[in-house]
């Protein structure tokens, strides 16, 4: 079989998050027809593996199996290197079961303030996982460098963005306009390497 996607495959972006669909959808620039895990009613896998790449290829063979069609995943989360890669793939449970993102930038800048350390250095990282239905899977990774601000800073994006300002720019990722972040984050970084490999 070819590992190819023809423009114009469906594909299911495998995410219930709806920051990182929007994001996955203008990434990939009307290129596919995606259907979103949750307008399937597709249930959210628990994400048991350690690396962002493991818990990737587990969301996108589980969409894939699933809906019978080739499914997109994305695992991702921020890195904090005075935290040692704290909170890492545990980014999104630092939020609660609220998804209360104000509260995890919180705990970034506390956990921060009990170490005592002034380095800010901090990575955003994005591994990408694309699964044929009972067939193979192919995972690739991003990553953005970059500095932690508080208080954080802007509406928009999701999650982290507003404490992140990516290396060499004066906007966090919750100030700068859609378009400039996704030039230049960890996700667009890793769909070049996807596209690269897969698309036609
Ligand atoms: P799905 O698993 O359904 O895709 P999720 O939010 O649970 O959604 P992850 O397990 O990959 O996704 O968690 C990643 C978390 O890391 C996410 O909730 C964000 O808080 C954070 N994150 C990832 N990419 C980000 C970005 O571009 N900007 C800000 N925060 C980001």
């Amino acid at each position: 079989m070819s590992l190819k996607l023809q423009n114009g495959t469906r594909l299911v972006a495998a995410t219930h998050n709806p920051g990182k669909a929007v994001e996955i959808a203008a990434l990939l620039d009307g290129r596919f027809d995606i259907v979103s895990a949750g307008d399937l009613g597709l249930p959210e896998p628990d994400e048991i593996e350690q690396t962002f790449m493991g818990n990737a290829l587990l969301k996108a063979r589980a969409a894939a199996d699933r809906a019978g069609l080739v499914a997109i995943a994305d695992d991702s989360g921020l890195s904090v290197a005075a935290l040692d890669g704290a909170p890492g793939i545990f980014s999104a449970r630092w939020a609660g079961p609220d998804k209360d993102f104000g509260h995890a930038m919180k705990k970034v800048e506390e956990r921060l303030e009990e170490v005592g350390s002034g380095d800010r250095a901090a990575w955003f990282t994005s591994a990408l996982a694309v699964a044929w239905p009972d067939g193979p899977c192919v995972v690739v990774e991003g990553r953005v460098d970059g500095t932690l601000v508080f208080p954080p800073r802007g509406e928009r994006g999701f999650g982290y963005d507003p404490i992140f300002l990516p290396e060499g720019r004066d906007q966090t990722f919750g100030e700068m306009d859609p378009a400039e972040k996704d030039a230049l984050s960890h996700r667009a970084r890793a769909f070049e390497k996807l596209k690269a490999a897969l698309f036609e």
